[in-house]
Parts: structure tokens; sequence; C-alpha cells
């Protein structure tokens, strides 16, 4: 869905060093759920001003009229909470960047197809992916059959977002939306919402607000889920009465849901290489020598409302397929 973005550079390096160090097993996947707080809205934040960082913002006081009024959030709340919140230049810095342009945030267009491929389609994602499935198989059995989802593309998702959960961002949401919002012009409008939906979100599922950590465009997880998806499309997948997308069942259901509710056809094909441009239906990726065209399917565009690009969505196919052979 959802955007995310934390750089491959850095994934490629923490994928380089995960393969270095042997790590195979899951051990380093957060499951518990550690950012909740029990009751209501924490009431250590209370103020009775905006201080810090945002303290002269109109538009920080505009939004924070807006929660009050239509939302019912108390003002001293929302005054305290902001006033801890951290405008991150790294945020600003990577917002500017044109390589991280679209309509949401995706993934850097790093070199061409090929080179982009490299990232994510190697023996580590394979492998990894592997384990993942073994270890989750029950749960991905079931939501492959609850929402009708091929279990090879939820593992593939998990896997290309964070590396099977190894790589959620380690970004504070509320100072990445928070500067996103307030701080950068592009893309203002959709950060405010999703800095809305954030905070509607902790107080509906009794998350301590700055705690919640993931990418530098505010996505969440291990399928890395923007606030306004986890609101519309995050399940409760263990039945334990709470959303957790840093937990692998909960992870796995709400990724499964998103696809579903997108369109997914279960058991159809996604796409399959052409040997040359065969009309609308046909995409084309830039390769060292020339360009590689494929043929797509409606649930090529699913996996693009997940983050709308085509190298994206082709790394998440071609991945899940090596996944499958290898883990049947
Ligand atoms: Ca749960």
């Amino acid at each position: 869905m959802t955007v995310k973005n934390t750089g491959c550079k850095r994934f490629f390096k923490l994928a380089l060093a995960l393969m270095l160090t042997g790590c195979a097993s899951n051990s380093a996947i957060q499951t518990d759920a550690p950012y909740r707080i029990t009751g209501n809205q924490p009431t250590e934040y209370q103020a009775q001003t905006l201080t810090g960082l945002y303290a002269n913002s109109m538009p920080m006081q505009k939004f924070i009229r807006h929660m009050v009024f239509d939302h019912g959030f108390s003002e001293s709340y929302l005054n305290g909470l902001f006033s801890k919140a951290k405008r991150l230049d790294y945020v600003i810095r990577l917002e500017n960047t044109p390589q991280y342009h679209g309509p949401k945030p995706v993934h850097p267009k790093v070199g061409n197809w090929l080179g982009y491929r490299k990232q994510f389609i190697t023996e580590a994602h394979i492998n990894n992916g592997v384990a993942f499935w073994s270890s989750n198989a029950d749960a991905i059995q079931k939501a492959s059959a609850t929402y009708g989802v091929d279990p090879e593309y939820i593992v593939a998702i998990i896997g290309v977002e964070t590396f099977f959960g190894r790589n959620v961002g380690k970004t504070r949401i509320i100072d990445a939306l928070t500067t996103l919002a307030f701080d950068t012009q592009r893309r203002s409008n959709f950060f405010t919402i999703e800095l809305e939906n954030f905070l509607l979100m902790t107080r509906e599922e009794g998350y301590e607000p700055l705690k919640p950590v993931g990418s530098w465009a505010g996505a969440m997880g291990l399928g890395q889920f923007m606030p306004s998806s986890f609101r519309t499309l995050a399940v409760d997948f263990n039945n334990d009465g709470h959303r957790n997308l840093w937990d692998q069942n909960d992870a796995i259901g709400s990724v499964a849901h998103y696809f579903s509710r997108n369109g997914w056809q279960n058991n159809m094909p996604v796409a399959e290489k052409s040997k040359g441009y065969s009309g609308e239906s046909t995409i084309e990726l830039g390769a060292n020598k020339g360009s590689e065209y494929w043929r797509v399917h409606p649930n090529f565009k699913v996996i693009k409302k997940y983050n709308n690009s085509d190298k994206y969505a082709m790394a998440v196919h071609q991945l899940a397929q090596a996944i499958k052979q290898r883990y049947l």
C-alpha cells in the first residue's frame, strides 16, 4: 500500500550484514507489542501551550484545532504531545530528493530494472522467505484461505517491504509525519491526513503515540502500512484483541486483507514475459541492453496498489515465484 521507504541502500546493507552473519532465523523479529498502553491517552503530555520546535507553527496550530473540533481530542493533550515532536532534517532531505517522488512514497528508482531486481531477488531473500513461510505456515495458510490470496505473494510482500520483519524502520512515526506535514511542500496534504489518521489510530488502538517507529515516510510494521491503511485494513489475525502490525500473525492477515480488498484474484496469473510490446497490458522494464517486456494481469495492478511502481510489483512477483519454487 503503502508506502514506505527506508532507502534501499540501507536496506541492502542490512541484508548483506544479515547474510554475512548467517542470520537465517526469525530471532531478530520483534513480535510482541511494545508500543501499547492500556486505557486512555497518556496524561503526562498535558500542557497549556504548545512549546518545542513547533511552538510557532501556524499549520500545526491549525491542525491541533482541527483535531480538537472534529475529533474531540483534548487541546492540552495535543499541545503536550506536539511539544515533544521533532523536526527531522533527513526526512525533509529524503522527501525533497527527486528519486523518491511519486503519488505516494515509493521505492527509489535505483538504476534500471536489473539493478532494482538485484536488491530483492537474492539468495538471502529466497531462503529467508522459505524460513518465514515455514515458521508461519499455519497463519499464512489461514490468511490465504480466509482472503483468497496466494500465499507466496503474502510472503513476498513482507520480504520486499521489510526483509521479513528485520527492517521495519527506526524513525518515530509522529516525528516523520509531523515533519512531512508541516516542513515539506510537495505532499504535505497527504501527510497531514496520515498524521490525523495516526492520532486516531493511537487513540483507537491504545498505542502510546511517541513510541511507534517505522519508515521515514511513516509506514509501520512488517507490511509497512500507513496509518490510514492501518485503520481501514489491519486485522487482528491472532485474535488477541489488538491489531499489531509488528506481530507476524497480524501482519500476515493484514497483508492478505489488503490484497483481497484491492481485488486480488486467487490462483490467477500475475505476469509473463513477452517478446515485445503487445498492447495495453504490456509493461516495459529498462534493462542493460534494450528492454524487457512483460504482459501483466489484473493481479499485477493489485500489487501496484501496495506501491505504485512496475519495478516494485515485478520484484514482488519474481520473489514470490522463487520462494514458492523452493518452499514446495
Ligand atoms: Ca493481534
